[in-house]
């Protein structure tokens, strides 16, 4: 059948014998309807599906690929790297030397350890934080994300007073008993939850600029009340930049807010698109890690030597200076560009951004927490990301998720991207 969609062809194979067709929820399309497309090559700021169709790449791998696909510097690490071997299971001059660039990146570690997922970076993180402090409680935020360690796959109690609930079939209401979920920017709460559980609490892990509810900010007070009340009551502040870190600043959310974490969670930009992720924090909590402290916590890949000679190259790029004034204007030009297309169309629309991650909202305001981010018009929403996938433009396929611009977004792709929204915003005026 020459003309027969291939993406609905391999979304069909891939649905006999992969659960949804997909290796991770949020890219079956479950949220906007339709059919996923399969990706087949990506270069510099786009990838191509199976029918060949180019699209501007607005999600770039959920973060990764902030210098854009197929960076030359990068894929030259990669191919040296293989030819050395892929993994040794034993320790590389190549892992200190990421360790090392972190490290010189983020002033709020001593020590790091490297694993291989997001989800294992803030599951040990969490570990060592009940760890270093003998106490079993912690707080989450309502519309944070932290990849999907059962203690932290839960949604908020009925109140201060009760812990949360599982957000998922498969974890025992035992294992989220500890875990208290708060309203994102709620200050009173906070207060409140530290003056009932205070003593008791391990951490307090939180998204600094939360890109899984879009892109929501914590206000400077709320940030700043965070670090206070953990200092006070002994609890370590965890900042959960797996999505911000080097994604929004060289120095991440920490730097922009200018607030010093006990522990910090990377993932997604430090690998460059391989599996690499990690978590660091002061020397004295980061011995309490097995093999020096009883904290147990382990990886067969972890540091594997391909995907830090692809961190390392990835890092060493946007170091480079000039690298985030020129990532950050082309973003605000992205959502800046956005606003005015809605405003000539009489559209309800907001966005905002911050280094190369952005996120936009269907109402006349930005959002400050999970259930305002939640009232947006879902119809809305999926006639406009169908409406730009038409076009050649692929953000992401869910209102609560952020998107990312790369160094290799060009003007034009931002004109185009612009172009591509003002048509769809014109087209669903109300008539
Ligand atoms: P991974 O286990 O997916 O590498 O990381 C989990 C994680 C932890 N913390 C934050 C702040 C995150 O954003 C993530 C993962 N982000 C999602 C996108 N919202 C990954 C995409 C997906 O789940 O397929």
């Amino acid at each position: 059948m020459p003309n027969a969609d291939q993406n609905d062809i391999l979304f069909e194979r891939a649905r006999a014998v992969i659960p949804g067709g997909v290796n991770s929820p949020v890219r079956a399309f479950k949220a906007v309807g339709g059919t996923p497309r399969f990706i087949r090559r990506a270069e510099g700021a786009y990838f191509w599906d199976a029918n060949d169709k180019r699209y501007i790449d607005y999600i770039g791998s959920w973060g990764p690929m902030i210098l854009g696909h197929g960076h030359p510097a990068v894929v030259e690490a990669v191919q040296k790297a293989v030819l050395e071997g892929f993994s040794y299971g034993a320790p590389t001059e190549r892992e200190i030397e990421l360790a090392e660039a972190i490290l010189a990146l983020v002033p709020s570690m001593e020590m790091v350890r490297l694993v291989s997922s997001g989800t294992e970076a803030a599951m040990s993180a969490l570990r060592l934080a009940r760890g270093a402090t003998g106490r079993k409680h912690i707080i989450k935020f309502e519309g944070c994300y932290h990849g999907h360690a059962d203690a932290l796959l839960v949604k908020a109690g009925s109140g201060l007073a009760t812990f949360g609930h599982p957000t998922s079939a498969g974890v025992p209401p035992e294992v989220t008993q500890h875990t208290l979920v708060l309203e994102y920017n709620n200050i009173a709460q906070l207060e409140e939850a530290f003056a009932l559980h205070g003593n008791d609490i391990a951490c307090l892990m939180i998204e600094a600029i939360a890109g899984n509810m879009n892109f929501v900010r914590a206000t400077p007070e709320f940030a700043a009340r965070c670090r206070a009340l953990c200092t006070q009551h002994g609890a370590l502040l965890v900042f959960d930049e797996v999505m911000t870190g080097f994604r929004v600043g060289l120095h991440g959310a920490q730097g922009v807010l200018g607030i010093t974490p006990d522990l910090t969670v990377l993932g997604k930009v430090i690998g460059g698109g391989m599996p690499l992720a990690a978590f660091g924090g002061p020397r004295a909590i980061m011995e309490q890690l097995a093999p020096l402290g009883p904290v147990y916590q382990a990886g067969t890949l972890s540091g594997n030597p391909v995907a830090t000679a692809c961190g390392l190259a990835t890092l060493k790029e946007i170091a480079r200076p000039g690298f985030y004034e020129a990532l950050s204007k082309k973003t605000r030009s992205l959502v800046d560009g956005l606003k005015a297309a809605a405003a000539a169309e009489g559209q309800p629309f907001d966005a905002d951004s911050e280094g190369g991650m952005f996120g936009f909202f269907l109402m006349n305001e930005l959002p400050q927490n999970y259930a305002k981010v939640m009232t947006t018009d879902n119809a809305k929403f999926n006639a406009l990301f169908h409406g730009l996938l038409d076009r050649g433009v692929y953000i992401a396929p869910a209102l609560y998720e952020a998107g990312f611009v790369s160094a290799a977004h060009s003007d034009e792709d931002i004109a185009a991207t612009i172009e591509a929204a003002r048509q769809i915003f014109k087209a669903s005026q109300p008539r």
